[in-house]
């Protein structure tokens, strides 16, 4: 790699950072573009992956992203993905049932290699995209930052907050196309629950906010005025957006990335086993067919091994390779301070108001920072089926202190959770019906215990750590004991994302670690 980069001179680290706020590395790395010999994979293609094969891609490295979900294109006479009522076998990761956490659960014929996956842990539910695109095919598009003290506690001195918050947040809302809802769409008829809730959020004394969201707003009204089909307007958002109103990462980051000409996405390609050689790695894939049956088995190789299948199946695969001998100079804290970012969910019916349609995807929240039992945001989150259901579903994320770590288990050959308890803490369930309760004192309605029995305890969108920083990596997701091994994904956030949704985190850490083993490499 030096002796095709001869010449080029890295910038201190904090020169560079200044000088490429919103393109990233491409402007530092663009014209070194010639292919080095140089080989990269980057297992799985979320938040982590997408950033980190755009830069690597930037930078002349030959990549192969391995992802083992499809790649969904938009059919703009809609019909790409599942619909909400009833949901088909492309709305699961291979279950011959639905597995939405709420509303009734539907049969399929056949299993299927679809959108979303439930990965089932002993005390926690935990649930995440799989597809070219990850996590933000399925997700909400909520691109929250955390508070300055949250974060900064949780990191301690590793991260500089005012680093992301000046340099790496603003890029990744840049690369999103972020912003908040428009007035003409905050007004529309799809959003009467948002202005309900905004309303009610104020006389409970919770000041609301508008949240930055990851959406065209131009494609909604595309389907508000009946050009396209209603994706948006009849609540598709967890199966994926037939009318492509998310600024999903399939959009920027991975086209980005291919337009470099140094990166190759494979998707349908499962990644069971990864391995350290005396040079480089191997990693062990199976081929799927779009049904998830293994077509065949495949090695590849490289120089550089960028892990970020995921907090959980990133997690798992390194705790599984250090038990096996594959890694085996792993640290031994590699599996541990795992969290589920206090994610829950409650629901209040008979809330005296007519919502009507409620329309995706969420756009405010409440901080209940001064929780009694824990700081909190709450998002209103629109009820996922496009019905008149006379209720409110509230999204929370709490600052939740229970950490469980996985442990490798001869007899099934796989990394399991040892989680302490069922569920979030209690802290959590108490904080979350702290605020249900101002809410219910403020505006009437009940706990919607038909839908969801009570706020949430079992299940969580948003898994956190895995690989604690410093000791199984440094901050820059830089592997202990091993040269080139990185992980770039949810599983380097400190058991928590601070009270806040991961994304942003994630990505814009992923975008920090890029540019400094990027600067380090090529220099
Ligand atoms: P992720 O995006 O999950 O990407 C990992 C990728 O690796 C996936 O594409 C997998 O298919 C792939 N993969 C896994 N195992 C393998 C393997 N063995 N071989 C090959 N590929 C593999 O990871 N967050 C927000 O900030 N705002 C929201 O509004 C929001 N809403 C959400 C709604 C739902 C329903 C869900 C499930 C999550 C939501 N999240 C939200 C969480 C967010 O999606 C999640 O934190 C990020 O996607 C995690 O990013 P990672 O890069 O860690």
């Amino acid at each position: 790699m030096k002796s095709v980069l001869a010449g080029f001179r890295p910038l201190s680290r904090r020169r560079f950072i200044q000088g490429s706020v919103a393109a990233g590395s491409a402007a530092l790395f663009s014209g070194c573009a010639t292919s080095s010999g140089t080989t990269a994979i980057v297992i799985g293609s979320g938040f982590g992956g997408a950033v980190a094969a755009l830069r690597l891609g930037q930078a002349g490295i030959r990549t192969r992203i391995l992802e083992r979900g499809q790649r969904w294109t938009i059919d703009p006479a809609g019909g790409t993905f599942s619909g909400n009522l009833p949901p088909d076998n492309r709305s699961t990761w291979m279950r011959t049932e639905s597995i939405a956490p709420i509303g009734p659960t539907f049969a399929f014929p056949r299993e299927h290699t679809g959108v979303l996956e439930r990965i089932d842990l002993k005390g926690m539910q935990i649930y995440a995209g799989s597809a070219v695109g990850g996590g933000s095919v399925v997700y909400g598009g909520m691109t929250v930052p955390p508070s300055r003290e949250l974060f900064q506690s949780a990191f301690g001195d590793l991260v500089d907050f005012d680093e992301m918050e000046e340099v790496y947040f603003p890029r990744v809302r840049s690369m999103l196309n972020v912003s908040r809802v428009p007035d003409d769409i905050l007004e529309s008829e799809m959003y009467k629950i948002a202005r309900i809730a905004i309303e009610q959020i104020g006389k409970a004394g919770f000041e609301h906010q508008l949240i930055g969201q990851a959406t065209d707003w131009d494609v909604i009204r595309a389907e508000l005025s009946g050009d396209i089909p209603a994706s948006a307007t009849i609540g598709e958002l967890i199966y994926g957006a037939n009318s492509g109103y998310k600024n999903s990462l399939d959009k920027n980051y991975l086209p980005a990335a291919e337009a470099t000409g140094n990166v190759s996405i494979h998707p349908l390609h499962q990644v069971d086993r990864i391995e350290a050689k005396e040079r480089g790695y191997s990693v062990h894939v199976s081929e799927l067919t779009s049904d998830g049956d293994v077509g065949a088995t495949r090695k590849f190789y490289c120089d550089m091994l960028f892990v970020a299948a995921g907090s959980v199946n990133t997690t798992r695969l390194l705790v599984e390779a250090r038990a096996r001998g594959d890694l085996p100079n792993l640290d031994s804290s590699v599996g541990s301070e795992w969290g589920a970012n206090g994610n829950t969910m409650f629901i209040r019916t008979e809330i005296n108001e007519d919502t009507g349609v409620q329309g995706v995807p969420p756009i405010l929240a409440t901080l209940d920072l001064e929780n009694a039992y824990a700081p909190m945001i709450v998002e209103q989150a629109p009820f996922p089926v496009a019905n008149d259901c006379g209720c409110m579903l509230q999204v929370a994320v709490v600052g939740d202190p229970r950490r469980g770590e996985f442990a490798y288990d001869p007899e099934t050959d796989r990394a399991i959770l040892d989680w302490p308890g069922e569920g979030h803490s209690p802290t959590v369930v108490r904080a979350a019906e702290d605020h249900m309760r101002r809410m219910i004192e403020a505006n009437g309605g009940v706990m919607g215990h038909d839908w969801i029995p009570e706020p949430t305890t079992h299940f969580s969108y948003h898994p956190s750590g895995g690989v604690p920083m410093p000791t199984a990596a440094d901050s820059f997701g830089r592997v202990e004991g091993y040269e080139d091994l990185y992980v770039v994904d949810g599983a380097l956030l400190p058991g928590t994302a601070s009270a806040a949704n991961p994304s942003l985190q994630i990505a814009a850490l992923a975008e920090r670690a890029m540019d400094e083993i990027l600067l380090s490499y090529l220099g």
